[in-house]
């Protein structure tokens, strides 16, 4: 039986790390595998980006290692004790962009635009402006923004939107891959257009927004957060080439940040305003907020979700963005650069699998704790503002008319134990 045998993280290293130079430096603990091997682990990242990237695959790899040991052998009863029936055989691998075929990113794309064809459940008499399948998760998001961010739910909400959008893709759409996502390490090394996501050829996203001249910097904030101003990036345009280059967006802007500092906004942005899709890929954002270094020490440096969350998405006054923002702000433009209406550019989703991703692999170096109430932190309203209870595992999570049924945060804390099932690679 291997019930508490594994991820125990023996930090070895603390009688030793007063004697070493740099925290990145510092031995890395043992943690015994679910096989019983042992294999060390880094504490702190390395600030050459190199090493990080490094780093970075390796604490994916063990994710990878606990939960397919925790699938195995389901008819042996050898087993882990788990809620849902999620095994090896019914487990779904998402994986990074650039490690599709071209093939299986058209696939993808074509979902993604076969979604926007399909018609809306969201009636028009609550949202005029949803036009598509698609919209429905970009109304829900709108609805929802200011109970989801800064929010206990934050991180179980965006699994669950993010695996309903994968299933719509696949249950109404005839896609039969999984949700990519986007390796924000790998993008802040190469440059953003160079990237295979977002270089602009057929088997992209599409790619950057036609360049516009002297845009000024793009200040974000408010809301009780205070301000961080960072340069516009290389577009700022339309999108001008591959799948997504004929798009319409058409809810929003809610709180779009504009170059030159402050935002635009169409009112509650659900009545329909058609334009196209635009983007301003910023690689200082990604490079600043969200490289190979910055990530490794999210998942390795938080050991409490308070402090993962928080640091994930931006401590508000440390002139952070955390990876969340950085994501987000690094393909900038229209919607993407709305903090309502950004599921509307359909790179939110890789952006999210990837957080989605952190979050995992930093859950499963202490499973026990970190997928259970101790694994959840704050309110249900943005900052605790206005006061609202704490955020429970009872807490509902429902996705309005994208897709139900609605359920408890207790039911998303895992990718394997409860009704999902899928890792990532
Ligand atoms: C875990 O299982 C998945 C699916 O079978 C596989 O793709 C992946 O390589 C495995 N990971 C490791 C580290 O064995
Ligand atoms: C965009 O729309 C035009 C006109 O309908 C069409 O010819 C073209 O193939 C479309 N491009 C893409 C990338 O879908
Ligand atoms: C990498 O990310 C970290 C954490 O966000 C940041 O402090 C550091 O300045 C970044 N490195 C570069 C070269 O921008
Ligand atoms: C809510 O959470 C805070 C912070 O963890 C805690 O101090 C407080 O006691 C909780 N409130 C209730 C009603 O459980
Ligand atoms: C918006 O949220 C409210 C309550 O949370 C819900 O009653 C309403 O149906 C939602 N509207 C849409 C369009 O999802
Ligand atoms: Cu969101």
């Amino acid at each position: 039986m291997r019930f508490a045998s594994h991820v125990v993280l023996c930090v070895v290293a603390s009688t030793l790390s007063t004697a070493l130079p740099a925290p990145q430096e510092e031995p890395s603990p043992t943690v015994t595998l679910a096989d019983g091997a042992t294999t060390t682990l880094p504490t702190a990242a390395s600030t050459d980006i190199a090493v990080a990237i490094d780093q970075l695959e390796q604490l994916a790899n063990f994710a990878q290692d606990e939960v397919n040991a925790s699938l195995e052998d389901t008819t042996t009863g050898k087993r882990m004790q788990k809620r849902g029936t999620c095994n090896r055989k019914t487990l779904a691998v998402r994986r990074e962009w650039g490690s599709l075929s071209p093939k299986e990113r058209k696939a993808y794309t074509t979902a993604v635009l076969c979604l926007q064809s399909k018609q809306a459940k969201t009636p028009t008499s609550l949202v005029p402006g949803v036009r598509s399948r698609f919209d429905d998760w970009v109304s829900t998001h709108i609805n929802q923004t200011m109970t989801i961010h800064y929010t206990g739910t934050f991180l179980a909400w965006h699994r669950y939107f993010t695996w309903h959008y994968e299933q719509a893709l696949r249950n109404e759409c005839g896609y039969t891959g999984y949700q990519p996502y986007w390796d924000w390490a790998k993008t802040a090394q190469t440059g953003l257009e160079k990237s295979p996501i977002l270089d602009g050829s057929d088997t992209s996203m599409s790619g950057n927004g036609e360049f516009i001249p002297d845009a000024g910097n793009i200040v974000v904030g408010g809301d009780g957060l205070s301000e961080i101003s960072f340069p516009a990036g290389s577009g700022g345009g339309c999108v001008t080439s591959g799948p997504f280059k004929n798009m319409t967006v058409n809810l929003g802007p809610v709180s779009e940040s504009v170059p030159g500092g402050g935002t635009i906004s169409n009112g509650d942005g659900l009545s329909y305003n058609p334009r196209c899709l635009k983007r301003d890929l910023t690689d200082f954002v990604n490079q600043r907020f969200a490289n190979a270094t910055g990530v490794v020490d999210l998942i390795v440096k938080p050991q409490d979700v308070e402090t993962f969350q928080m640091t994930m998405q931006g401590v508000p006054g440390t002139g952070e963005l955390g990876v969340h923002g950085g994501g987000h702000y690094s393909m900038g433009g229209d919607p993407g650069r709305d903090f309502f209406v950004s599921p509307g550019d359909p790179l939110f989703y890789l952006h999210h699998g990837a957080i989605d991703r952190t979050w995992w692999i930093w859950q499963t170096l202490d499973k026990k704790t970190r997928s259970g109430a101790e694994g959840i932190s704050g309110t249900g309203t943005f900052l605790n503002n206005p006061a609202s209870p704490n955020t429970t595992l009872d807490t509902i999570i429902d996705l309005g008319f994208s897709a139900g049924p609605a359920v408890t945060v207790r039911d998303l804390m895992s990718t394997t134990d409860g009704p999902l099932c899928y890792i990532y690679q």
